[in-house]
């Protein structure tokens, strides 16, 4: 399946190197007045890569209706393909991560050499038991790893060693799982029990892990369960990533906690621990919205990314997250929001860069606050783009990442070649 036309990525480009080249020069004085070599972060940054969903390659939905956009993917084939094209021109999603049974194929080799023929590869693999699949025996409306019911839960367990198996066939190495187990009654279920349950069904998920695995375990503070969640917090998933193992690990979804949580904090905690699995980005307002990262709370992203920035620094011992992004689009083509999301995840990481680590510790040690507060505002106000846009050049992609794609008509031909569907009622999917 083809992607964009490599002619089409260099007529964009043309006109715009003279400026990149320009833009990347004068940064490069200006960083080394400030004793930072461009170059390093260049390097760093094109080094760095984040995941792209393959569920938000497709329009999402609320709870009141979904509006299908034009040429949507109609299968994990299709999906994959919009996640080579989002690659090809930001250079900076290298790997997709699946959600089963939204992307099942009858072809696993196929698929993977599909994504192979895009450069891509496969993170995370996502199980499903917060919808019940078709023929399933035993339904998840009452929660599924925590079912107050043994053959539900062996039902919910069977399904993630399943993904684990799919997972294995695609070189994935981690099992995320999300769960919507919970309760919307006061008294409905028993707060200790449940969470004994979770414990139960996930040593036997954490147990068939291949070795070279990591088990993700995301938190969420509501939603579907409305009144209490199993794991509702990042203390409880850590008590249960302590609990199963080293392999067990601890996902931070950026939406999924009360709004003002200083989410940032938790990304430490996690860190000193040894339990940062990783991330779902995205970003939110009042919940689990699933809007573009960075587009509501940019400086929030980047004092996650300064937290990183700094274990990285510090060397902290099997310091190791897996960055994807979790997003949901509902009046935007996906494909742009997750270019526009990806490059500002990106974004984050080089403003990260440039914090003065030396003058911060300082500032921390002789409790200058302002100082220590002036330093990440330095780096965040500082105008990466050059950097990116340079990044995205040398690798082969875009630098006007929006600009090409449209120019491309990548979305009209989709609309052609994938006859719409119907309308469909709410829902993510
Ligand atoms: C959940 C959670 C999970 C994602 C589903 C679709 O809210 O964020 O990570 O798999 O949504
Ligand atoms: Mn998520
Ligand atoms: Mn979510």
């Amino acid at each position: 399946m083809s992607l964009i036309h490599r002619s089409v990525i260099d007529a964009h480009n043309e006109p715009l190197l003279r400026h990149v080249k320009n833009d990347y020069e004068h940064l490069g004085e200006q960083l080394a007045r400030r004793g930072v070599d461009i170059e390093t972060i260049t390097a760093k940054v094109a080094a760095f890569g984040v995941a792209i969903p393959s569920w938000g390659v497709g329009t999402g939905g609320t709870r009141f209706a979904r509006f299908p956009g034009l040429g949507e993917p109609r299968d994990v084939h299709d999906k994959l393909q919009d996640c080579g094209v989002i690659h090809q021109l930001s250079r900076a999603t290298p790997t997709v991560s699946l959600h089963i049974p939204w992307d099942r194929c009858s072809d696993w080799g196929a698929l993977k050499d599909q994504a192979a023929s895009y450069g891509l590869g496969f993170d995370a693999m996502n199980s499903n038991t917060f919808s019940d699949q078709a023929g399933q025996a035993h339904s998840y409306k009452y929660g599924s790893l925590t079912h107050a019911d043994a053959a539900t839960r062996a039902q919910a367990v069977a399904h993630n060693l399943d993904c684990i198996e799919i997972g294995r066939k695609l070189g994935s190495k981690a099992l995320t799982v999300w769960i919507g187990d919970g309760s919307n009654f006061p008294g409905q279920q028993h707060f200790r029990r449940a969470f004994d349950r979770y414990l139960e069904s996930t040593r036997q998920i954490y147990d068939a892990l291949p070795s070279d695995w990591r088990m993700f375990l995301e938190h969420k503070i509501c939603e579907p369960a409305f009144y209490a969640t199993v794991i509702q917090d990042w203390g409880s998933s850590y008590l249960a990533a302590s609990a199963l193992g080293p392999k067990a690990q601890c996902l931070v979804d950026l939406g999924h906690h009360a709004p003002n949580v200083n989410i940032e904090l938790i990304v430490a905690r996690l860190i000193a621990a040894g339990k940062l699995a990783g991330f779902h980005f995205n970003d939110s307002k009042y919940g689990d919205d699933d809007l573009d990262s960075g587009s509501v709370s940019p400086y929030r992203l980047f004092l996650v990314f300064n937290e990183l920035v700094a274990a990285a620094h510090e060397q902290v011992k099997g310091f190791d997250p897996a960055y994807m992004l979790d997003q949901s689009h509902n009046v935007t083509d996906p494909i742009e929001s997750l270019m526009a999301s990806a490059e500002q995840v990106v974004r984050s990481y080089a403003q990260a860069l440039l914090v003065d680590r030396a003058a911060l510790d300082a500032a921390q040690q002789a409790n200058d606050a302002l100082t220590a507060t002036r330093l990440l505002q330095r780096a965040f106000q500082t105008d990466v783009q050059p950097i990116l846009q340079q990044v995205r050049l040398q690798g082969g992609g875009a630098i006007d990442l929006i600009g090409a794609y449209r120019a491309s008509g990548y979305r009209a031909q989709m609309a052609e070649q994938r006859p719409a569907r119907a309308g469909g009622g709410g829902g993510i999917v």
